[in-house]
């Protein structure tokens, strides 16, 4: 009984990996390169795609995915900037997964992307476990949720290609050491792409730009 159990778990990973392949060769095929912004609920994902999107739209194609539990309040935001989108409500799920993100895909027009932007679920934890067949991860954490941030959930610093601290217009307001944020994520990943960003004021931006330029295939 205790093993049939076990072989249904599997077989719905198995399946989440391979519809996760699918999405990936999908991509490949469609020349698109992908990220998938991990943060919690209100670091600021949302804010960073807009400036993302403002300083990017005229020299690329992009689209974007919204992940929510519920309303399409973040997609109305990106629908504002004239950019492709499609929202979806996972209904209490913490987390997209790779079947979501494959039905989003059907309803872009791929052909004429060339950055797509996924917003995962605000949650710091759950969308790190699952592979949606994008490129980059991307971990946005911010000041008001503390310093301690990365060394207290190391798992999205695992799975990240780069870390974005934001709101660090809020630096004067918090006790915040930036040396404790940055000595856990340079020793799990000494070569870990750190941006300090504010989506309020600009700062920082034109860093993050940088970086996803220098990853678009
Ligand atoms: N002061 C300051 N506020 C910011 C900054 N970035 C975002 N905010 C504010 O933080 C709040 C949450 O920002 P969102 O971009 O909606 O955060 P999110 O991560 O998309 O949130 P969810 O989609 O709900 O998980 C909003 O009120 C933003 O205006 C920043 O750099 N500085
Ligand atoms: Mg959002």
């Amino acid at each position: 009984m205790k093993s049939l159990e076990i072989k249904v778990v599997r077989k719905i990973l198995e399946a989440g990996m391979r519809i996760a392949e699918t999405n990936r060769r999908i991509l490949k095929e469609k020349g698109i390169t992908s990220f998938n912004f991990i943060g919690a609920p209100g670091a600021g994902k949302t804010s960073l795609l807009l400036k993302l999107i403002e300083n990017l739209k005229d020299r690329y194609r992009i689209g974007v995915i919204e992940g929510d539990l519920a309303t399409t309040r973040d997609a109305e935001k990106i629908y504002q900037t004239g950019v492709p989108v499609v929202q979806i409500n996972t209904e209490g799920g913490c987390h997209l997964d790779a079947n979501l993100v494959g039905k989003a895909l059907e309803n872009l027009p791929l052909e004429d992307i060339d950055i797509l932007f996924i917003e995962n679920v605000g949650n710091l934890v759950c969308p790190t476990a699952f592979d949606l067949g994008e490129d980059y991860k991307v971990g946005i954490l911010s000041v008001p949720e503390g310093d301690d941030k990365p060394e207290k959930y190391p798992v999205i610093v695992k799975v990240s290609k780069a870390i974005v601290l934001n709101k660090i217009d809020m630096l004067p307001y918090f006790r915040f050491d930036r040396e404790r944020f940055y000595f856990p994520i340079k020793k799990l990943s000494p070569s870990m792409p750190i941006f300090e960003v504010s989506c309020e004021t600009g700062e920082g931006i034109s860093k993050v730009v940088e970086w996803i330029i220098s990853k678009v295939t």
